[in-house]
């Protein structure tokens, strides 16, 4: 294993830094945003960043020169360059699991060399990326037929986890540049009304199922997967036909092959792309059949545009760095347990529960890499909602409730869909939202509005609630590629400085174990077979009898 991967570390709260950011603390959490600009005229423009197309505004956020300058000393005391470079050579810095971590190979040009144990593995990246595009293509065009010589009209992902949520939400979020005369469904739930919903107005004879699966065991994949081959055998009634209506993509030959799809239509990836960063691999299969090749090659160059900003842009200009800098600001120093992802584009309403997975399975850890139980808070939780409609619902507690949360606001100066003044509307919203969070309003302002004194208390908004803004021209396959890295990279900054391992998922794992132990006891009825607490047997029991 590399040495940086193992290197031993000083723990994070006896880092100068962190000692320093403890103090400065105490000076600085109780300056209001309104003195900040105030005092600052420039602070509008001096707190932002623009490169590869995104203007990154965090003039609203509750720091000073002096905050940022010891967050960015954070960064370097923790080892952060060092850590970029190993990620993006092909060091083993997924400890727990002995892989490499290599998503950014995903989208390197040909020609680059990216070594995991000895070999280059940017040529199998292009390799797999042809055969995507050759098969596309066919699908696309109506040369690739079914069975019965029919041309597919749908195509259904059957996948779970990172296996589902990154195709859905690049599905969702790029459906402008989608062949509107494919339709496309994703399932991946184990529950019979997953499946069924899907495919209720479908003809088995026009439809391909993409069984998407890294490791080809999971329980709700293989499960869906199963029904999805008899929903179509039903009507197609000859075992060849599967070879016409089944795809996989996955790391698994074997596991393939014994389901029964021929490895001619198996889309490979490898152990070192984890499945909430896979969506940029084979597992964007999905993707590609809707967009298209060339804009799944176009998102695939606004994933590198950002990889290649992180890997070499000094930290005080860097995106993704100051990002996860100021993520860490709030939830070790103000103590936010939330982050609010805001995206004001309807077709990112996918993309809050996308990050979910993304955010909270990498830092969702309370163990350091050397096996240590952090004495500090990590992963926070984020949330969200494409704008307005949040703002009919829970922004109230954003505005006037007692926790503090940081929001990122994400807007495009083009709406794809011009319709009136819909997207000034819209995009005034973002900017209000912002200004009314960081200002607020004083008594003073509300009493001269007129309002009653008892009603006061309850006008008033304090404001000094921070937020980012990133700004976009318009919603392509290139912009979302490089807002995915944007996460992806800072919460691999953020998993960086608090020492874990943000590559790993141990927690995913155990429920995998867990059911499966559980489902062969639900069967029958009378006593429950396994040995389990009260509270576990009785449920178990309840439901034997009911099910009947
Ligand atoms: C992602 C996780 C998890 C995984 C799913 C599906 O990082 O590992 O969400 O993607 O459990 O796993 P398979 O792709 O192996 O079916």
């Amino acid at each position: 294993m590399s040495a940086t991967a193992t290197a031993v570390q000083t723990p994070l709260t006896s880092l100068p830094a962190w000692k320093a950011l403890q103090a400065h603390y105490e000076k600085v959490h109780s300056l209001h945003l309104r003195d900040l600009f105030r005092n600052d005229p420039q602070r509008g423009t001096r707190l932002t960043v623009e490169a590869e197309g995104i203007y990154f505004d965090y003039s609203k956020h509750r720091i000073t020169d002096e905050t940022l300058r010891l967050l960015l000393d954070l960064a370097r005391q923790s080892g952060l360059h060092e850590r970029i470079e190993a990620m993006f050579t092909g060091e083993k810095i997924n400890v727990t699991e002995k892989r490499a971590v290599l998503h950014t190979a995903l989208r390197a040009p040909r020609g680059e060399v990216i070594k995991v144990d000895g070999e280059n593995v940017v040529p199998a990246v292009h390799e797999v990326l042809d055969r995507m595009t050759d098969f596309s293509n066919r699908v696309r065009s109506g040369a690739w037929k079914g069975f019965t010589g029919k041309r597919i009209r749908n195509v259904i992902n059957i996948g779970i986890g990172g296996s589902d949520l990154g195709p859905v939400m690049a599905y969702e979020a790029l459906r402008y540049y989608s062949q509107r005369d494919l339709t496309f469904r994703f399932v991946s739930n184990i529950d019979g009304t997953a499946f069924a919903e899907a495919t209720s107005d479908l003809d088995p004879e026009e439809t391909m199922f993409i069984i998407s699966s890294k490791t080809f065991t999971t329980l709700e994949t293989m499960t869906n997967a199963q029904t999805a081959r008899d929903w179509s055998l039903r009507k197609l009634k000859d075992e060849r036909a599967v070879a016409k209506h089944f795809v996989a993509v996955s790391t698994n030959e074997k596991e393939v092959t014994k389901f029964g799809i021929d490895t001619a239509n198996m889309f490979e990836f490898w152990d070192w792309v984890g499945g909430r960063y896979s969506m940029d691999s084979a597992i964007g299969l999905s993707t590609m059949l809707a967009i298209g090749p060339e804009n799944f090659r176009a998102m695939l160059a606004g994933f590198r545009a950002i990889d290649e900003h992180f890997r070499h842009t000094p930290f005080e200009k860097n995106l993704p760095v100051l990002m996860g800098l100021l993520t860490v600001w709030y939830t070790d120093f103000f103590g936010a347990e939330t982050v609010a992802v805001l995206p004001y584009e309807q077709f990112l309403r996918r993309f809050p529960a996308y990050l979910q997975q993304l955010t909270m399975e990498s830092n969702g850890k309370h163990v350091t890499l050397a096996g240590e139980r952090v004495n500090y808070a990590t992963g926070p939780i984020f949330w969200g909602e494409a704008g307005t409609n949040g703002q009919h619902s829970f922004y109230q507690l954003i505005h006037q409730g007692t926790r503090l949360i940081p929001c990122d606001f994400t807007g495009f100066s083009k709406t794809l869909h011009p319709l009136g003044e819909d997207h000034d509307l819209l995009m005034a919203n973002v900017f209000a939202q912002g200004e009314a969070l960081a200002f607020g309003k004083t008594a003073e302002e509300v009493k001269a509005e007129g309002t009653p004194d008892w009603l006061v208390p309850h006008r008033v908004f304090e404001g000094n609630r921070p937020t980012s803004t990133f700004l976009l021209d318009e919603l392509t396959p290139a912009s979302l590629g490089k807002l995915v890295a944007l996460y992806e990279h800072s919460v691999f900054t953020q998993g960086v400085i608090w020492q874990i391992d943000s590559f790993d998922q141990w927690g995913v794992e155990l429920g995998k174990v867990l059911a499966k132990k559980i489902v062969g006891e639900l069967e029958g009825s009378g006593p429950a077979p396994g040995s389990h607490d009260t509270s576990t047997t009785t449920l178990i029991e309840r439901y034997r009898k009911a099910r009947g």
